[in-house]
């Protein structure tokens, strides 16, 4: 199983980085602007997670500076998924508006839609 499991993960890596979209280009100022917003984000997340795969693509397809947070073989990130988050599942983006206001949002597609919608994105 856990061999099973390695292969497919070397399989939906090497996919990701042969068909992995180009990154948009943004003035600078424009940049600026997304980074600020984005810099209070980070994303938990499994490196061969198909779902964790599937955002990391539209990370770089969007250019956005999100910070990547390894759930699976970092503890401290792991532990703050499951207790603070609620689960132990990725992805998942965490955003703090401020100290006492953090969202764990979960769900692949709704990170996407999340940061399409705040971010404008589509109309970038
Ligand atoms: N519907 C979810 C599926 C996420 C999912 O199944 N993630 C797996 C890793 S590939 C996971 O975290 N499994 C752990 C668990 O469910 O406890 C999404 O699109 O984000």
């Amino acid at each position: 199983m856990t061999l099973i499991r390695w292969i497919l993960g070397i399989i939906i890596l090497s996919l990701d980085f042969l068909t992995r979209p180009k990154s948009m280009k943004r003035d600078p100022n424009t940049q600026n602007k997304i980074n600020e917003i984005t810099k209070n984000m980070s994303l938990y997340q499994y490196k061969a997670c198909p779902f964790c795969v599937k955002v990391r693509r539209k990370l770089r397809k969007y250019s956005l500076n999100i910070e990547l947070k390894d759930a699976k073989n970092n503890n401290t990130n792991k532990n703050d998924l499951k207790t603070l988050g609620g689960k132990l599942k990725v992805p998942c983006l965490r955003i703090e508006n401020n100290k006492s206001d953090i969202q764990w949002l979960y769900e692949s597609k709704d990170i996407i839609n999340f940061l399409e919608n705040k971010l404008q994105l589509t109309n970038n």
